[in-house]
């Protein structure tokens, strides 16, 4: 495929209902979508960078830097095979995964349109609905907690997750298990926590969760073996994990059972499909994290989470959870069952909304 034009978009839209983690709250997302143009298609891919570099060093900011003044120059008017061609082609810049995911990730658009097949198809996807669960984050009181989780159980969504920090953990899964003793309930952390916490986090066993995620340092994996060892509930890796090697290396040493893979933490469907591949070969299972994505990046996710060793409900959620008005259409529904329909129609299966993005716009650049 030849790359004629890249165009790179700021939209800005407020979210539904403000999502706070150990980290910070996140009230309005800035988000950076790549729109790429190739032998008459097009494909679109989202930066999933947060606002602020707390989940990781990458922002909208820095997405632009990198998209502009590298990853867009060196893949323009060039031919290329495959979208892992150029993902190979951005190997030499260090980190910079969400940047380098969105372009990737447009491409993969563009190709399936090409092969006339779904993206989740184009990726070695297999399954046709994929299960899902949401992540709920930390609320003002306890209480809202409780009803927050009411409303997403009858919601049919099969798993919650809630965001833990010191302070906002034990006191709280106490109240979520006396409410909820069946649900299947898991934490993340977000790296709240270190190795002076182990009896602390020695007590999250009395909640029988399914996994807890990312408890120790964001670029840790070694801790995290030392506290596996101790504790009986899963870890779970987020923030930690980059690439494949990174998960081999996290399982090698014992650092988790279970990994969340990120299309934007990992760089791409071509390496999450490495970290997929691999965590299925060692049998760990895996599942779709979430950046409160825009559509685009959702539609991503529903691709990507229909590869086989996706077996854990992700935090793929319905579109009307975070957005008044999502941008494609038809927005990203979820059956009364908490699952999602894989669209089967050539491409992404969603239609980007090109009035709607225009309107929560903040700026954009194209390349020729
Ligand atoms: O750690 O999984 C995380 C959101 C922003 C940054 C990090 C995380 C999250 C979520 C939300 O948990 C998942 C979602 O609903 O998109
Ligand atoms: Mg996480």
């Amino acid at each position: 495929m030849k790359i004629n034009r890249v165009e790179l978009r700021e939209i800005q839209m407020p979210l539904v209902h403000f999502f706070e983690t150990s980290f910070g709250r996140t009230t309005t997302r800035r988000i950076v979508l790549v729109r790429v143009d190739a032998d008459g298609l097009t494909g679109w891919g989202e930066v999933t960078a947060g606002e602020d570099p707390f989940y990781s060093y990458e922002t909208p900011e820095t997405a632009w830097h990198v998209l502009r003044d590298y990853l867009i120059p060196w893949v323009l008017g060039k031919e290329w095979t495959a979208p892992s061609d150029v993902a190979a082609r951005f190997r030499p810049i260090r980190g910079h995964n969400m940047a380098k995911a969105a372009l990737e990730n447009a491409l993969w658009v563009i190709e399936a349109k090409q092969k006339g097949v779904s993206l989740a198809r184009a990726v070695g996807g297999t399954l046709e609905e994929i299960p899902c669960g949401v992540s709920i984050g930390i609320q003002n009181s306890i209480e809202e907690l409780l009803e927050r989780i009411a409303g997403e159980i009858s919601a049919g969504y099969q798993r919650i997750k809630v965001k833990v920090k010191p302070g906002w953990d034990l006191n709280v899964l106490e109240r979520v298990r006396a409410e909820f003793p069946r649900i299947a309930l898991m934490a993340d952390a977000n790296s709240a926590y270190t190795l002076a916490d182990l009896s602390h986090l020695k007590e999250f066993d009395r909640f029988y969760l399914m996994m807890i995620e990312q408890p120790l340092g964001w670029d840790d994996i070694l801790d995290h073996a030392k506290l596996q060892r101790e504790i009986s509930t899963p870890i779970c890796l987020d923030e930690s994990i980059h690439s494949a090697d990174d998960a081999r290396k996290a399982i090698d040493v014992g650092a988790c059972k279970i990994i969340n893979v990120k299309l934007g933490r990992v760089g791409g469907l071509t390496s999450a499909r490495r970290v997929h591949d691999l965590c299925r070969a060692k049998n760990i299972p895996v599942w779709c994290g979430g950046m409160l994505e825009s559509g685009i990046g959702r539609a991503h996710n529903v691709a990507m989470s229909s590869l086989p060793g996706f077996t854990l409900p992700g935090d793929v959620s319905a579109s009307r959870r975070y957005w008044a008005e999502d941008i494609i259409s038809p927005e990203v529904t979820v059956t009364a069952r908490g699952t999602i329909h894989v669209p089967q129609v050539p491409g992404l299966g969603y239609e980007p909304n090109l009035d709607r993005i225009e309107k929560v716009t903040l700026r954009k650049e194209q390349f020729r």
